[in-house]
């Protein structure tokens, strides 16, 4: 074996040597010629060099330092062109060849441009043949269109020769997209294709990637590569596990568009001051233009073309805990058991792959994880109304007699090499085959394996998938074989790893690299090689970026069929569509405060991305964390969509100090309180589209100053989280926007727009409630199940007599709105089990009607419990206001006050005085257990009183 595979190597580096010589042209460095970029800020001579481009650093002028040798780009000219039902249809015909070291130039290709909706506009430029790889419809299938937009958003011009188009927004003229002044490349593995975007425009996606300036994109040259690698992501601004080539621009004055570019090859996406341009590895240049305007319909529009994200289910929105090292199934328990006793609430205990046996998928490590003990655990989670999630890695190991390799092999389901020898690769287990999920037989080998693991073995609630990019210990081919540290990790590489593979030396080093972990490094570097095939003959080349998606794809599909309740899938590696199967987490971050701070702009990265489902491991996984950031860190980590601590061996359970637990119990019985509001928030992002957690100017997208805030987030559209992110501070600088605000907490009013230094000692967070909103809330406990099960408390934020009205009604000074979605879980949304309360209070003068309308996926019988309502807290009740009015001073006297009261109705029927609470220093109105029944409707009245009370 060990010749054979060094003869592999020898024969590799022979021919990667003539792929070299094939490579460089005979062409000189024209230095004072035009210039062609070949690199991007920050690249070196040596790293220019081995682009076989030109280095020559030019200090006066804006000229690139690192060029191609030839300036000469590519042309085609538009040789006919017709009109179709959907838009146009036309033919192009390349003109002139550039750049010959980046291969050669497809001679026809074909222009598809179709109106698709009144906002959406899909440009699609193929090969003629439409023979080139694009991601599969059975994966991220594309919207049908049959009529064009009758009234489009947009114009959609183009120039016959040289062939160019452009994107304009016509109620302003405004040009989103131009390729006028650029080239168009492509090449077999070489696509190009820029455009001018305004320089004052803000520019939001293009990831995965941990921003460490925030989410709003620098415009610095330097390129964003979409390759899907497991690289942590403690590493900031460089590619990592996803790939999401969406962008969304936001001009002066606030109206936002989002641009799509549908394809799963490696590429650079280069912002500069003025310019965006796409360097792409394969495919077509499959671009969608959303229109917006609104940052919100721009969300929508894109998630037409790759799905609404995924319903989660409600226990999916308790507290999770999670730990790689637990030891055995003692120590998972006395972490159960140590919540409880801390009074901190936890929903699901998470096992890492330290359950396994010998790291074999759907396995149980027979000693310190026995089958009887392991069941024993989970039936008493589930007795708890707890859940238990494990963790699957998609490497089988290659094991004969392990059933998983054993049916993998009989249904030959693995992925092979060209000559059709299965691929070894190395992950925990050591050598392991990958599924290849395009296989036919892929669906139902990996739900027949989960079903025996959930059936047979522990019947687990969700599936968590890692190391899904997929991420491969062995050397990228051909690398030079060097010690890597990873001994401990079992079967040395020599044994465990496929070297003499049928490579591709084209696919495995393309004439244009793509920046891949900040270094060119090889496509095939710590992953599977890209020569490796599908079954459907597809190259990994052109389908790794879909590794993730696909098993997420997969997996949740299987839970459809094993579980009764919605599937709840968790995972690492994604792509444009995964929001739809799967929630995200942000992967392996550190436990350090740069780290907080940079959860933030993943988590409404993910969200931009159709992913809401998304949080950061909290309190950090790598490193090991502080008692002062970990408390920061659950204060915040109480308000991410998903949220789950987890830890790299450090034990970090939130019970071990007690200044975090202190924090973690206020944070996470608030975050409890608000499951009603969140599942809600998640509904509407189901059905309509959206985020769930958002950048500021999601909401005010007019307000410039919100532009650059990636240290606040919106939840749903009503609450505001701003928290403190560095060490040592006692403050917070907090943005608040238009409109009034009430901290969640002591219901102290803020008016905005105005940055407000806010008081949040250790163990506290800012959270405030827009007013205009109602918030639908439980009490707060240990699961969602627990509190589910109480009744319905409500928080009615009215904005101050004439902000903010939206209705055209008479007479209505003072307006909020909000509703709530519940239903038993069951797999359908909006199903029988399923109702929706809308609510909406209205203020005239001194009267209030809050209104309460239940209606029902199925009817009253067939929704689950519907709760009562039990506490109302009115926010902003003006009866106090009044008495500054000369009449009633002058009825108070030397010996009397007058004092404001509120009376309460209740369906009609007066309320008992007792139990109102009404602060009119405040203007909280408080109702307490009014036992009010949501099934067949509430309305509550209220009118403001005054009488004189002696002093
Ligand atoms: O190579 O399963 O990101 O959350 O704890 C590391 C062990 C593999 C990476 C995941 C992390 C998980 C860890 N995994």
């Amino acid at each position: 074996m060990g010749t054979n595979w060094h003869a592999a190597l020898i024969l590799i580096a022979a021919l990667a040597g003539a792929w070299g010589a094939l490579g460089q042209s005979n062409e000189r460095c024209a230095v004072d010629g035009p210039r062609k970029d070949c690199g991007w800020l920050g690249i070196n001579d040596l790293g220019c060099e081995a682009r076989g481009c030109c280095w020559a650093p030019d200090y006066d002028s804006n000229k690139p330092w690192c060029f191609y040798k030839s300036a000469v780009a590519s042309a085609y000219d538009m040789v006919s062109v017709r009109e179709t039902d959907l838009g146009l249809e036309g033919e192009l015909q390349l003109t002139t060849s550039g750049l010959p070291y980046l291969g050669h130039d497809i001679q026809q290709l074909k222009l598809s441009v179709q109106f698709e909706t009144q906002g959406r506009l899909h440009v699609k430029i193929s090969d003629w043949a439409d023979s080139r790889w694009t991601v599969p419809e059975s994966l991220l299938p594309r919207p049908s269109v049959s009529t064009a937009a009758s009234d489009p958003l947009y114009a959609f011009n183009y120039q016959q020769s040289p062939f160019s188009f452009s994107v304009i927004r016509k109620e302003d003229g405004d040009v989103l997209f131009d390729t006028t002044e650029h080239s168009l490349f492509f090449k077999q593995q070489y696509l190009e294709l820029s455009s001018p975007i305004a320089e004052s425009a803000a520019l939001y996606g293009i990831g995965e990637r941990t921003r460490s300036e925030g989410i709003r994109l620098q415009r610095d040259g330097v390129p964003t590569t979409l390759w899907n690698k497991d690289t942590a992501a403690a590493n900031a601004d460089t590619n990592l596990y996803g790939s999401h080539p969406f962008l969304m621009a936001i001009a002066e004055g606030g109206n936002a568009h989002g641009i799509f570019l549908l394809n799963s090859n490696g590429m650079d996406v280069v912002l500069d001051k003025s310019t965006i341009s796409y360097r792409a590895l394969g495919g077509v240049l499959d671009f969608y233009f959303f229109l917006g305007p609104t940052p919100r319909e721009v969300i929508q529009q894109y998630q037409e073309v790759i799905g609404k994200p995924m319903m989660p289910p409600g226990w999916s929105l308790g507290f999770h805990q999670c730990r790689w090292g637990y030891r055995n199934v003692q120590e998972l328990d006395t972490v159960i058991e140590s919540y409880r006793a801390a009074d901190i609430p936890l929903e699901a205990m998470w096992t890492d792959i330290d359950y396994m046996d010998g790291y074999r998928d759907f396995t149980l490590d027979k000693k310190n994880f026995d089958l009887s003990q392991m069941r024993a655990l989970v039936t008493k989670l589930h007795d708890a109304g707890q859940r238990w999630v494990p963790i699957i890695d998609p490497g089988i190991k290659v094991d004969t007699g392990y059933p998983a390799y054993d049916d993998g092999i009989r249904e030959d389901i693995f992925l092979k090499d060209a000559n059709g020898k299965r691929y070894i690769g190395k992950v925990w287990p050591g050598a392991v085959h990958f599924p290849d999920w395009f296989h036919p037989g892929a669906q139902d080998y990996w739900t027949a394996q989960l079903r025996q693991f959930h059936d047979n073995l522990v019947p687990f609630d969700g599936i968590w998938i890692d190391m899904n990019e997929a991420s491969n210990f062995c050397q990228a081919p051909g690398e030079a074989l060097q010690s890597n540290g990873l001994g401990r990790r079992g079967l040395s590489e020599a044994i465990a790893c496929s070297h003499n593979i049928s490579l591709r030396l084209n696919l495995e080093h393309p004439p244009y690299r793509i920046n891949n972990a900040e270094k060119t490094a090889p496509l095939s570097e710590k992953t599977i090689p890209v020569s490796i095939v599908h079954h459907d003959g597809t190259f990994e080349y052109d389908a790794h970026n879909l590794y993730g998606f696909t098993e997420a794809q997969l997996t949740h599909r299987a839970l459809e069929d094993i579980l009764v309740e919605r599937p709840f899938v968790l995972t690492r590696s994604s792509f444009s569509g995964s929001g739809q199967y799967t929630a995200h987490w942000s992967g392996d971050n550190s436990a350090t405060w740069d780290d907080l701070r940079w959860s933030i702009g993943s988590v409404l990265n993910s969200n931009l991305f159709g992913m809401p489902m998304v949080g950061a491991d909290i309190c950090g996984f790598n490193l090991q964390t502080t008692e002062e950031l970990c408390t920061r860190w659950i204060s915040l980590g109480a308000f991410y969509p998903f949220s789950r601590a987890h830890s790299d061996h450090y034990p970090q359970e939130l019970y071990l100090w007690d200044t975090v637990a202190n924090a973690a119990r206020k944070a996470l019985k608030m975050r409890m309180r608000l499951v009603p509001y969140l599942y809600t928030a998640f509904k509407k992002a189901n059905t309509e589209g959206g985020m769930v957690a958002s950048p500021l100017w999601y909401e005010f997208p007019t307000d410039a100053s919100t532009y650059d805030n990636s240290r606040q987030y919106l939840l749903g559209s009503g609450v505001l989280v701003s928290p403190v992110l560095e060490k040592g501070q006692d403050h917070v600088d907090a943005y608040i926007p238009e409109g009034t605000w009430y901290n969640i907490w002591d219901y102290s009013a803020i008016q905005g727009p105005q940055t407000a230094h806010l008081p949040c000692p250790l163990g506290e967070i800012q959270v405030h409630v827009r007013a205009g909103t109602i918030i639908p809330m439980q009490q707060p406990a240990n699961t969602t199940k627990q509190a589910a099960a109480g009744p319905l408390d409500l928080i009615v934020a009215l904005p101050p007599p004439g902000q903010g009205v939206k209705s055209a009604e008479q007479n209505v000074d003072q307006y909020a709105e909000g509703a709530v979605y519940m239903d038993g879980g069951a797999m359908a949304v909006n199903g029988p089990d399923s109702f929706t309360i809308n609510f909406e209070a209205r203020v005239s003068g001194q009267r209030g009607r809050l209104m309460a309308a239940p209606t029902f996926g199925g009817n009253a019988l067939t929704a689950q419990h519907v709760p009562s309502l039990g506490n109302v807290t009115v926010l902003g009740v003006e009866c106090g206001s009044q008495l500054h009015d000369p009449f009633w001073k002058e009825a108070a006297t030397f010996s009397n006050v007058i004092v404001a009261g509120v009376r309460v109705t209740v369906n009609q029927a007066e309320y008992p005085r007792s139990s109102v609470m009404y602060d009119s220093q405040s203007g909280v109105l408080q109702l307490r257990d009014l036992n009010g029944d949501l099934t067949h409707g509430v309305v509550i009245e209220w009118g403001c009183e005054y009488s004189l009370a002696t002093v």
